[in-house]
């Protein structure tokens, strides 16, 4: 990331190759959230992966500070069609957390504090694909913009990246998240422009 592209400079924004179909380039952070933003301190947070066999391993947030994390930049696309570059965070990646998990699934279902829940096949966020992130351009994670921590997943639409995530469910059926239930695309690629259901 933060590749500058010689003869970029000055072209318009719809030539940049960084930004997907039907996306408009935006400096703020914008926050989208359903509801309110829910206050969890880091006292009582916790996080969770359950398997499909009822398995359950929790960290409490000093052992999720213990893991190993890296530092990433990405690019970001919000289905309401903003996109911003090279967002600067850090988190431990999902594959750290469900280790040596006894799982088949093929899918995941994030659930958040506050009821929020968003499905993604669990391929996607394995391979360095997505975070649980606690900071956000070096500094802990806002409550707005998810804080404690948040699920990062940048290939796909913003929405998949669950605020406030509070536990991941993997199972073998694509069940439908909050959006997803009302119509957004199952998987979400901004790239193909999987908007609504059917794209
Ligand atoms: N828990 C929860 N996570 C959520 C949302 C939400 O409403 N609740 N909104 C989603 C949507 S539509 C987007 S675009 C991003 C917005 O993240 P931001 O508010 O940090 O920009 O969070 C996603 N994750
Ligand atoms: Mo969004």
């Amino acid at each position: 990331m933060g590749v500058v592209t010689p003869g970029f400079t000055g072209r318009a924004r719809g030539d940049n190759p960084r930004v997907p179909p039907g996306q408009y380039l935006t400096e703020d952070f914008p926050v989208l959230s359903v509801g309110p933003t829910p206050r969890v301190t880091t006292r009582q947070w916790e996080f969770a992966v359950v398997t499909e066999h009822g398995e359950r391993r929790s960290w409490s947030w000093p052992e999720l500070l213990a893991l190993p994390s890296e530092k990433f930049t990405v690019d970001i696309h919000c289905v309401t069609q903003w996109s911003k570059l090279d967002t600067r965070w850090r988190g431990v990646r999902v594959e750290t957390l469900i280790g040596d998990l006894d799982t088949a699934a093929d899918y995941a279902m994030a659930h958040c504090y506050g009821g929020y829940t968003t499905n993604l096949p669990l391929a996607d966020l394995l391979d360095g694909q997505a975070w649980i992130a606690y900071e956000y351009g070096g500094k802990p994670l806002t409550p707005e913009h998810g804080g404690p921590a948040r699920l990062v997943v940048p290939h796909l639409y913003f929405w998949k990246s669950a605020k406030w995530v509070r536990e991941l469910r993997l199972t073998g059926k694509d069940d439908p998240g909050f959006w997803e239930t009302a119509g957004y695309h199952d998987y979400g690629d901004p790239w193909r422009e999987q908007r609504y259901q059917g794209d």
